[in-house]
C-alpha cells in the first residue's frame, strides 16, 4: 500500500514528538531522509538517526521499526521520535511528504489493520472507543473488548444464534437413528429459545442506549437569563478565556464545551445562551439548544444575578439530576435572602469559587463510581444497528414458526446469519456443522 504518515501525538510544544509511518518498504522510503540507518531494518529494533535536508542535519531522532506483517497494520512500520517543537513535527511531515509519504486520513492505520486482518471490526471499533473514553473505567471495558473478543457481547449473542440455527438445522434434516435424542425439541422449545435470544439482544441495546451518552463525560450545563455571567463563570471555572463576554445580552450563541480532566474522568461543562423570548433567528437556535442541553446533561448550574434573581419557572431537577441555583455578581450585591442559593459566586472576583468547583468534582466522582458502563455494552452505532437488524430476522422467524411455517423461519435466520456476516465478520460453515454435530451426538 501506498506509505502514509500521521502525527501519533498532538501538535503542541513538548519533549518529544511521535510520528507514524506504515506502508510498503518503508524503510527504502525514508533513508534519503535518515542516510546513516542500515540499508535492512530489522523488526522491533530501535535506531538512532539524524534527519537529513540538503546535506544539513534537521534534528536527532529516535525510530521504532516493525517489520511486515508483525506490526499493527500489517505492513512495515516506523515510529519516529522527534524533539516535540510542532515547528520540527510539521517540518518532518513536510519532509516525509517530499518523499512520497501522504499524510493519513483518520483512521487509517486502523483501516489498514482491518483490511489486512490484522485486527477485527470490533477490535477496531473497541479501540476507538478506548481512545475516546471519557473515563477510565470506560477505557477498561472497551480494553477488555479488545483483548479478548469473548468479552465482547456481541459474540455472546452471536454463539447463541449459531446454537439456535444448528437447532434448526438438526430439526429439519437429521439422521433416523437421532430422533429420540432430539425427540425433547419441539417448536415451542425453539420459540422459547428464540425469546430469550430476543431479549437478551433487547437488553444489550437499551443498556447501550442507557450508557451512552450525547456528550461523553458527566456534563454540567450553565444556563440562566442573558448577562448573567454564564460565559465569565465558564471561562472562570475552565481557566481559560474560551467564550466571548460582553455587557450585551445575547452574547453568546451556540453550545460551548470545555473539559476538565480528573483521574476518575472528564467533566464537560458547557456554557450555553441566555435564555430570554428573542427575535434573532440565530440567538434563537442558541437557546432552542441552550433547552434541548436542559434535559441531557447530567447537572444543570443555573445562574441567577443581581437583575434575573430567581430561578427558573420550570425545574430540571424533577429528572432528578442535580439542579444548583447559583447567585452570580456577589460582589455587586448580596441577595436579599442567600439561603435560596446553593452558592453565592463572583466570577470577577472568583468568590465562592473553589468550593462550587469542589463540589462539582464530588459529583462528578460519584457520577463515574456509580455508573461504571458493564461490559456488556456496545462500542459502536454500527453494532446497535446490526443487532436492530438480527432481532428483526428473529422476530420474522419467531412468527413464521406461530404459523407452522419452520422452513420460513429458518430463511428467516439465513438472513440473520447473513447480518451477522456483514456486522461481525463472515461464519465459517464448519462452525455450524461442529454444533449441528455436536446436537447429533445429544445421547452419545
Ligand atoms: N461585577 C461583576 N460583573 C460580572 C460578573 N460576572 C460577569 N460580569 C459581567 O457581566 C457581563 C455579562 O457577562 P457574560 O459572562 O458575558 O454573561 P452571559 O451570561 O454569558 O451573557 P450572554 O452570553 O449574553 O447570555 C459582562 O460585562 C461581565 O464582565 C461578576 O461576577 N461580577
Ligand atoms: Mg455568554
Amino acid at each position: 500500500m501506498e506509505p502514509i504518515v500521521a502525527p501519533v501525538t498532538v501538535l503542541v510544544s513538548q519533549p518529544v514528538g511521535i510520528l507514524r509511518l506504515s506502508g510498503d518498504n518503508l524503510s527504502d522510503r525514508i533513508k534519503p531522509l535518515f542516510p546513516s540507518l542500515p540499508s535492512t531494518l530489522e523488526h522491533r529494533r530501535i535506531y538512532r538517526a539524524t534527519a537529513i535536508e540538503r546535506g544539513s542535519p534537521v534534528d536527532d531522532c529516535l525510530l521504532l521499526f516493525f517489520k511486515a506483517p508483525q506490526s499493527f497494520t500489517g505492513e512495515d512500520l516506523v515510529e519516529i521520535q522527534a524533539h516535540g517543537n510542532p515547528h520540527n513535527i510539521r517540518h518532518l511531515l513536510a519532509l516525509l511528504h517530499g518523499l512520497g509519504i501522504r499524510l493519513a486520513r483518520p483512521g487509517e492505520f486502523s483501516l489498514r489493520a482491518y483490511q489486512n486482518r490484522k485486527i477485527s471490526l470490533l477490535k477496531a471499533e473497541s479501540l476507538h472507543r478506548m481512545i475516546l473514553a471519557p473515563s477510565y473505567a470506560e477505557f477498561q471495558v472497551a480494553h477488555h473488548h479488545y483483548t479478548s473478543s469473548e468479552n465482547h457481547p456481541l459474540y455472546g449473542i452471536r454463539d447463541d444464534f449459531l446454537n439456535l440455527l444448528a437447532l434448526f438445522f438438526t430439526l429439519l434434516d437429521h439422521p433416523e437413528e437421532e430422533e429420540e435424542a432430539l425427540s425433547n425439541l419441539s417448536p415451542h422449545v425453539l420459540q422459547d429459545r428464540i425469546q430469550t435470544l430476543e431479549r437478551s439482544i433487547s437488553e444489550v441495546i437499551n443498556r447501550t442506549a442507557k450508557a451512552k451518552k450525547p456528550f461523553n463525560g458527566f456534563t454540567v450545563l450553565i444556563a440562566g437569563h442573558p448577562n448573567s455571567g454564564k460565559s465569565s463563570l465558564f471561562n472562570r471555572i475552565l481557566k481559560d478565556n474560551r467564550a466571548i463576554v460582553s455587557p450585551l445580552p445575547g452574547t453568546t450563541r451556540d453550545l460551548l464545551e470545555g473539559r476538565l480532566s480528573f483521574p476518575f474522568g472528564d467533566l464537560v461543562l458547557l456554557d450555553s445562551a441566555g435564555l430570554r423570548p428573542s427575535e434573532d433567528g440565530i440567538e434563537q437556535e442558541g437557546i432552542r439548544r441552550a433547552r434541548r442541553s436542559l434535559s441531557r446533561v447530567d447537572c444543570v448550574l443555573w445562574i441567577a444575578c443581581p437583575d434575573f434573581p430567581a430561578p427558573p419557572d420550570f425545574l430540571p431537577s424533577q429528572k432528578g439530576i442535580p439542579f444548583f441555583l447559583l447567585w452570580n455578581k456577589v460582589d455587586l450585591t448580596t441577595p436579599s435572602d442567600p439561603s435560596r442559593y446553593d452558592h453565592l459566586v463572583s466570577a470577577r472576583t472568583r468568590r465562592g469559587l473553589p468550593s462550587l468547583c469542589e463540589r462539582l468534582s464530588r459529583l462528578a466522582e460519584t457520577y463515574y463510581s456509580s455508573s461504571l458502563p458493564g461490559s456488556s455494552s456496545l462500542d459502536s452505532d454500527r453494532q446497535i444497528k446490526t443487532l436492530r437488524r438480527l432481532r428483526l430476522s428473529i422476530r420474522r422467524s419467531r412468527s413464521f414458526l406461530e404459523s407452522g411455517r419452520i422452513d420460513l423461519a429458518l430463511s428467516a435466520l439465513e438472513e440473520g446469519r447473513r447480518v451477522l456476516d456483514d456486522g461481525v465478520g463472515a461464519i465459517p460453515a464448519s462452525d455450524i456443522y461442529d454444533r449441528v454435530f455436536n446436537l447429533f451426538c445429544l445421547g452419545k
